[in-house]
């Protein structure tokens, strides 16, 4: 199958994705205009069209999933020139997929806005945040996590499954036992970086450090810390 068959027409196409058909492309006559988009086997020159060769890292095309996966080459790729003020899932766009700081419309349908990482009961919340990248969504299963979370300048949000109820904050617990603080802030963190629904325990002399940062920390139970 072609993704686009243009039989004497004109056509524009801008941050747009064609990849995984047959043939993407194919004309006839008249006129093609292809611009930050990404076009498997590539579509002009990419230095004055802004488009891009390179697997698109949707989440798993097979199942029609087409929404990004961090790292993909289409994140902030775009150009806001034009382009509509929402994504196919009336998500505003632009966002800032890649965290530099500035909003960039991605090519594709939709705007990529972080990663969802899913921590389980035994494994560590910390492995997770050392990996992660701005904007990713760190959902923390109910357990006990006995570590410390350092959240390492990263904006990236931490929450329990159900931060809106007692039960599951009461029952998704970390437990800290060494000094320092069990949730650390210390790297210059802003309101992005937020911790949400969690019981905070077991500080050897405090349950959270915040130091020349402005975290966001929401319904959270901090008890038991000792100094
Ligand atoms: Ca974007
Ligand atoms: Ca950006």
């Amino acid at each position: 199958m072609r993704a686009i068959d243009a039989d004497d027409s004109s056509l524009s196409l801008v941050n747009s994705i064609l990849w995984g058909n047959a043939y993407q492309i194919r004309s006839y006559s008249g006129s093609i205009s292809i611009q930050y988009s990404d076009i498997q086997g590539g579509f002009g020159d990419p230095n004055t069209t802004h488009n891009v060769d390179k697997d698109p890292l949707f989440i798993d095309a097979n199942s029609g999933n087409f929404y990004l996966q961090s790292g993909s080459p289409c994140i902030d790729a775009g150009t806001n020139e034009n382009a509509p003020s929402v994504d196919l899932d009336f998500l505003s766009r632009p966002q800032d997929g890649d965290g530099d700081g500035e909003a960039i419309c991605d090519m594709g349908a939709y705007e990529f806005v972080g990663a969802e990482i899913h921590i389980f009961c035994g494994g560590s919340i910390q492995t997770a945040v050392n990996s992660a990248n701005d904007n990713d969504l760190i959902i923390v299963n109910p357990g006990t996590y006995a570590e410390s979370i350092d959240f390492l300048g990263k904006a990236v949000t931490i929450k329990s499954t159900d931060p809106n109820d007692p039960d599951s904050v009461a029952a998704t617990i970390i437990s800290g036992s060494t000094e320092g603080g069990v949730v650390i802030f210390d790297k210059s963190e802003g309101v992005d970086s937020v911790l949400d629904g969690f019981t905070i325990k077991n500080g050897v002399d405090k349950g959270i450090l915040i130091e020349n940062s402005s975290p966001m920390i929401a319904n959270c139970r901090i008890i038991q810390n000792q100094l």
